[in-house]
């Protein structure tokens, strides 16, 4: 540390449990805050030098100069915060500089969001610090466009509400359309469950590319059935509008989105009346689609999935972007370790590298720490 900040805030990462790629579609998600969190030590300043430094990034302090800040400068990490400030100031906030010191137990490259926490805890701690008193779903709206404009990534909004928005023993319902949410209570152990996060520590290279085609075949899916997005595809109509589209690469696409937010729905359904244990096929549901209809799965991710039902598991999906990272195991407590053991095993068996596997705690979403 190498200075003494005017205060200290934290961003969580995140799992999502049901609702994947439907957040660019206008459609619903349901995410959670993990324990896991970036957390930022702040200082103003006045003069218009943003310096930003990190505990685990090599390389020591990067001084950037807020009024010179446009998309398209360096790539790398401080490109998250750096975004901020650019959105911040874009959105006519006068933001005259800050030291900022970041440490993250956030696992990077997992699919965990560790880059929504990063651009979260940053929004957060200077919107405090400058009483600019934007609600939090404002923060998560210019982390968004920090992310698509200035870093250059085509995402939808769920990563950064989640970190702006969980509140802890809680998933977070929200309607990707208009931002309205509901906190789900989401008690696993009161039930005698455990969700394990598998971290695969696999991330296929040609992730990015594929993240906007998948994008691109939504808009053309969309475009071609005349709605505004593929959110105001009813679910009761799938079968007709499947038969209206003359583009079979765009037609499995179209068929996950809207199967896919009728999984959210059920997964809400099935939480508020308390079965609990109803949501695991809907689970594994949402994985057999996103593998192959969306095909955004890998063979890493798929033998997660297949070697935790083996062993019993009540539901197993792949989450967030795709094509590596982890997904998620809904066990019985009682089952938890000979599911692990499975997957282990099976991972051993298949020479991959052994992932990383820990219990998902619905955790509190950003906050100031002093
Ligand atoms: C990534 C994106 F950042 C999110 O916006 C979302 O689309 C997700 O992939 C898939 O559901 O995390």
């Amino acid at each position: 540390m190498s200075f003494t900040g005017e205060g200290v805030w934290e961003a969580p990462g995140r799992v999502n449990l049901i609702g994947e790629h439907t957040d660019y579609n206008d459609g619903f998600v349901m995410p959670f805050a993990l324990p896991h969190t970036t957390v930022a030590t702040v200082a103003r300043r006045d003069d218009g030098v943003l310096r930003l430094t990190s505990a685990d990034m090599p390389g020591g302090a990067v001084e950037l100069h807020v009024d010179e800040l446009a998309p398209g400068g360096p790539a790398g990490w401080t490109d998250y915060p750096a975004g901020v400030v650019w959105a911040l100031r874009e959105a006519r906030h006068a933001i005259s500089g800050a030291d900022i010191h970041y440490e993250s137990t956030v696992p990077t490259g997992a699919g965990l969001s560790s880059s929504a926490a990063l651009e979260v805890v940053t929004a957060l701690a200077l919107n405090d610090l400058y009483e600019l008193g934007l609600e939090r779903w404002r923060l998560a709206r210019l982390c968004r466009r920090a992310e698509n404009v200035y870093v250059g990534a085509p995402t939808g909004i769920m990563d950064q509400t989640a970190a702006a928005c969980c509140t802890e023993g809680h998933a977070l319902y929200l309607d990707t359309r208009d931002l309205s949410q509901r906190q789900i209570p989401f008690d696993l152990a009161a039930h005698g469950l455990e969700l394990l996060v598998v971290d695969t520590r696999v991330k296929h290279s040609h992730s990015d590319g594929e993240y906007g085609k998948r994008r691109a075949g939504c808009e053309a899916g969309a475009a071609a059935l005349g709605v505004e997005a593929l959110r105001d595809v009813p679910y009761e109509g799938l079968d007709h509008a499947l038969a209206r589209l003359a583009d079979p690469e765009v037609r499995p696409l179209v068929r996950h989105i809207v199967t896919e937010n009728h999984r959210v729905e059920r997964v809400i359904a099935h939480l508020e009346a308390g079965e609990v244990r109803a949501i695991g096929p809907v689970l594994t549901e949402g994985h057999a689609s996103l593998r192959d209809d969306f095909r955004i799965s890998c063979p890493e991710l798929d033998l997660v999935v297949e070697s935790s039902l083996a062993a019993g598991a009540l539901g197993a999906r792949m989450t967030g972007g795709g094509f590596g990272g982890s997904a998620i195991v809904l066990t019985e407590t009682s089952q938890a370790p000979t599911v692990t053991k499975s997957v282990l095993a099976a991972f051993e068996t298949s020479s991959l590298q052994p992932p990383r596997v820990f219990t998902a705690i619905p955790s509190a979403g950003a906050r100031r720490l002093s």
